[in-house]
């Protein structure tokens, strides 16, 4: 049994600890850490869990009860626990984004290089969605011919919190499509361009303009345009069109059954992301969990990925002032992460 450290225990901790406690094999959580008590003692109690609450982070990383930690904490407070972790040589998974700073994210990749190690697993779930993984292999496999341009929509019902502000539709939510579209597309990133659409009556946050369009170009050319809204209303909808020199590969319009009735043929629309992406939240913490207890490296996104994600989001957050592309410049690439 992997012994699992949690570090922070709101909405998302509450998702993985569902999973490990309820669909997963090979790990228990053993150490739960926030800087809250009341939300520490709150999910041991929810899940039953026999496990004790750690004093500090550093305690929780180097408890010999603890073999592996999960960090689930505020976005900013991701890069102790990681930091702390590659020091204890233990595998650890953290939420996206990796960090919110490039210097944070540039600190996780130094420490990660000095070891010659890699310990971090980046939680870009949709990696792990069976749709995604078809739509990764039809393109690797030269089916549709290279890429050329796509097209993603990204809505979310209503904003995940009251204090959702427009930076966050870029490190919040954009961030997972930057993850997706590099992956994909095989591809490193030239350039990067937010505008503003009409706004939606119907946004009640002040500070939130929405909805926006991102555009990155990459390197050999492709354009790729990503349409975000927090206020759908309808629904949770995720979509993801490649269009290559040869045909179009796209996920299905909604990953549900198709039902004839009352003169209407029509399917349901999840809420949000928890229900839409439930199996590759599933997947992700196995494969997790399974890499940790072979004492391999993780095989998910790694801190490099997340180091890209967030370069690429600070370049997004600049152009939503001028909306103007903006030219990026990644630091050259550890060879530690070139073989991923
Ligand atoms: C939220 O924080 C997430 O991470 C979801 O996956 C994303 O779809 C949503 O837009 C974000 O607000």
């Amino acid at each position: 049994m992997l012994k699992l450290g949690l570090v922070g225990c709101g909405a998302i901790a509450h998702t993985h600890t569902a999973n490990i406690v309820n669909h997963l094999k090979g790990a228990q959580i053993t150490q739960v850490y926030d800087v809250f008590s009341a939300a520490a003692k709150k999910i041991i109690r929810d899940y039953k869990l026999k496990a004790e609450i750690a004093p500090s982070i550093d305690d929780l990383v180097n408890s010999p009860d603890v073999d592996a930690i999960l960090v689930c904490s505020r976005n900013d407070a991701h890069v102790e626990p990681i930091l702390a972790a590659i020091k204890a040589h233990k595998p650890v998974f953290s939420e996206k984004p990796l960090a919110t700073t490039l210097t944070d994210c540039q600190k996780i990749v130094a420490a990660e290089v000095k070891e010659g190690q890699r310990f971090v697993q980046v939680g870009f779930m949709r990696r792990y969605d069976p749709f995604y993984q078809q739509l990764k292999e039809t393109i690797d496999t030269g089916k549709i011919g290279q890429p050329l341009m796509g097209y993603c929509r990204h809505f979310t019902a209503e904003p995940a919190t009251n204090y959702f502000e427009t930076p966050n539709m870029i490190n919040d939510a954009f961030i997972h499509e930057i993850d997706i579209i590099h992956w994909l597309f095989n591809d490193d990133y030239n350039s990067v361009q937010v505008q503003f659409a009409r706004q939606n009556s119907l946004n009640k946050n002040e500070n939130l303009t929405d909805p926006q369009i991102a555009t990155v170009k990459m390197k050999h050319g492709a354009i790729v345009n990503t349409y975000l809204t927090q206020n759908a209303q309808y629904g949770y909808d995720v979509k993801c069109q490649v269009i290559g020199e040869k045909g179009i590969a796209e996920l299905p319009d909604m990953p549900k059954l198709e039902i004839h009735q009352a003169g209407k043929i029509y399917h349901e629309i999840d809420h949000d992301w928890t229900y839409r992406f439930a199996e590759a939240y599933q997947l992700e913490m196995q494969d997790f969990i399974d890499h940790a207890q072979n004492n391999e490296a993780p095989a998910g996104p790694t801190a490099w990925d997340g180091l890209i994600a967030a370069v690429i989001a600070d370049n997004a957050i600049k152009s939503q002032s001028s909306q103007q592309a903006i030219k990026i410049e990644l630091p050259e690439q550890p060879q530690l992460y070139q073989s991923k």
